[in-house]
């Protein structure tokens, strides 16, 4: 797997809110989080990283915490192809997420600001503790194009689909709604599909 130092770290994008008891495990109170995740022990980083998805995914997963360099290292391996990472944004709470393989292709293409993802098949992660988006005259921002002035909003519990979707060709809006469901950057080949579901109350097929 490459090595995902890069990857998270300079991403601006969402944030959380909502503990979910269900979840969290031992994960840390909202006010451990003054100093910011990556001054947090690696145990609740851990726990942290966990809570982005439900536990069936996440405990197989791979975990990366900050460490003291502020850089992602691995803490435990996984088996299940999934990665959880504490925190993405570095806003006042913290906004962990958990990708499979081609999801965490797209992540590191995003960050790194590649022309466009590379993933060949669609990738799924899970922020169970929600996100931030920005927003500008009404419209979504680009992720990472955030600049001062721009408003920040709240991303409530949800999960993704990283592929290219057309908002235009779905019938599904390009902004947050009622729906519930909604194409993130739009016209852009990172577009992707939000779905506005807490992963933490997904169940599973048999
Ligand atoms: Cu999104």
């Amino acid at each position: 797997m490459k090595k995902p130092s890069v990857l998270l770290l300079t991403m601006v994008l969402f944030l959380s809110l909502a503990a979910r008891p269900t979840l969290t495990k031992g994960a840390p109170a909202a006010g451990d989080m003054k100093k910011g995740v990556k001054s947090l022990p690696a145990d609740k980083q851990v726990n942290l990283a966990e809570s982005a998805a439900p536990m069936s995914i996440s405990t197989d997963a791979t975990i990366m915490v900050y460490a003291a360099d502020g850089k992602l290292t691995e803490a435990r391996k996984g088996q299940n192809g999934f990665t959880c990472v504490p925190d993405i944004s570095g806003q006042e709470k913290p906004d962990p997420i958990c990708m499979d393989k081609a999801a965490y292709q797209w992540f590191t293409d995003a960050m790194t600001n590649a022309p466009k993802p590379a993933n060949t098949v669609p990738g799924i992660a899970y922020m169970a503790r929600g996100g931030w988006h920005w927003e500008k005259d009404g419209k979504i921002t680009p992720m990472g194009k955030n600049e001062p002035g721009d408003k920040r909003v709240k991303e409530p519990p949800h999960w993704m689909i990283l592929y290219p979707f057309d908002a235009k060709a779905g019938g599904i809006p390009a902004t947050p709604g009622r729906f519930g469901t909604y194409i993130m950057y739009e016209g852009t080949p990172y577009a992707h599909l939000m779905i506005y579901q807490d992963p933490a109350r997904l169940t599973q097929a048999k």
